[in-house]
């Protein structure tokens, strides 16, 4: 972890931040079987290649993306600029298997930056150190002239998107492991060594944890958990099962859902990255795009819960999620309760209370056991989502230590 004053610094859009898009486009998006297609599907080198020349994003691909992310509230976006498959939607010197020598003949990543510039979303870019199309990367023990050229390539390839595309402002490493094997990768990779490269040429960068090296930020995948205080993270998700386009997807997650999962980020200083698998065009499909829209409706609303929030010492609640910023405390309630809510052990002197939904105004009573309550509210929830009772404090509320843990039981705690 660099605690220092230039790591603050460049950290600071990041948590301003809290809500990204993860954009998984590439030739599996033809097939539409998911991103490890490849591999999964067995398809061989020359069978795969062909699928480069019917690589055809629409023209306006890159900014319907970007301009989607804006609608959701999103605040930056992260492309795969190159996933396993090793097919490049950029223009490398290192490979013909690219956007730009075959299919579309257009550099998708300069495209992206471009449109992320223009719209004020920052950019990020995910790039895969391993690439299925060696041999080297399965027989990594036997096979060391092809893995070291693996690695040459990866190498190479970092270095040009950040050197050829402006100011980036995220890295995304993935596949760190060699034959689909935990730690393989420990020791082959030099991501101590390459990122002391890109930070050369990109002094604000921020690095995930998946070159073998801490850097930035942890990834968890698929679930939202919180690392430990002062240690920055983003937990990405995608909607429907794969990260890549399926046809038929039949288990996209609630709106509810993804928005329980933003502010359960939020309300640990976390970053919440969506992902969505564009089509074969580059269209997000509807059922993405309803989501997402959905989503930035209730952030135009409720936003100030989530972005630069701060976590709340306050004890955790089944109906909700605390969240906090510098002037209020919020409670996000994901179970609606009827008109009055009760929260206990909150120490500090409540001063008033809105609903943003409704934008009314929410009466405060206090109880035993630093009982704060909220009463007046509407006997049904006026957001289908989440409902979010922002509250002024004298000052910072705080969580009542419970010295004695049975006091409660008499109203003395
Ligand atoms: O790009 C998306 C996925 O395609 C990619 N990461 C996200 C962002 C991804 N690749 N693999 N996985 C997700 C899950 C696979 C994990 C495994 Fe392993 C790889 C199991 C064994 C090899 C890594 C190394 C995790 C455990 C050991």
């Amino acid at each position: 972890m660099q605690m220092n004053a230039q790591y603050q610094q460049r950290m600071q859009w990041f948590h301003r931040a809290r809500f990204g898009m993860f954009i998984h486009y590439g030739l599996f998006s033809i097939p539409a079987h998911g991103e490890w297609s490849m591999f999964h599907d067995r398809v061989p080198l020359d069978e795969y290649d062909a699928l480069a020349d019917r690589f055809l994003p629409a023209p306006d691909a890159a900014r319907h993306w970007v301009k989607m992310a804006k609608a959701a509230g999103m605040k930056y976006a992260v492309l795969t600029a190159r996933h396993h498959e090793g097919f490049c939607l950029y223009d490398s010197a290192y490979s013909r298997f690219s956007s730009v020598h075959r299919g579309c003949g257009r550099d998708i990543v300069a495209e992206f930056v471009a449109a992320c510039r223009e719209e004020g979303i920052r950019a990020g870019l995910y790039y895969s150190l391993m690439d299925w199309r060696f041999p080297g990367y399965f027989n990594y023990k036997t096979d060391l002239k092809s893995a070291q050229a693996m690695k040459r390539q990866c190498h190479d390839q970092v270095i040009e998107l950040m050197s050829n595309y402006g100011k980036i402002d995220l890295l995304w490493y993935d596949g760190y492991w060699l034959n689909h094997e935990g730690n393989s990768g420990d020791g082959f990779w030099d991501g101590e060594a390459l990122n002391a490269r890109v930070r050369a040429l990109q002094p604000d960068i921020i690095i995930n944890n998946r070159a073998g090296t801490q850097e930035d930020i942890d990834t968890p995948e698929q679930v939202v958990r919180h690392s430990e205080r002062g240690r920055a993270w983003e937990s990405c998700m995608t909607i429907g099962d794969l990260w890549g386009y399926t046809r038929h997807c039949n288990t996209y997650k609630p709106t509810a859902f993804l928005l329980r999962h933003l502010v359960d980020a939020a309300s640990g200083e976390g970053n919440f990255l969506l992902n969505v698998g564009p089509m074969p065009d580059g269209t997000i499909c509807p059922a993405e795009q309803e989501r997402l829209l959905s989503m930035g409706r209730w952030l135009k609303v409720n936003g100030a819960a989530v972005y630069d929030s701060r976590a709340a010492n306050l004890l955790p609640s089944p109906l909700g999620i605390w969240t906090q910023d510098e002037h209020y405390t919020y409670f996000n309630v994901t179970l609606w309760c009827g008109s009055t809510l009760s929260l206990p052990l909150i120490d500090g002197e409540a001063l008033e209370a809105t609903l943003l939904s409704t934008g009314g105004q929410v009466e405060l009573s206090r109880g035993t056991n630093g009982r704060l309550i909220f009463s007046g509210m509407p006997e049904d929830p006026p957001d289908p989502y989440i409902n979010t009772i922002r509250i002024r404090f004298a000052q910072k509320p705080a969580r009542r230590p419970e010295p004695d843990p049975a006091a409660w039981l008499l109203g003395k705690a």
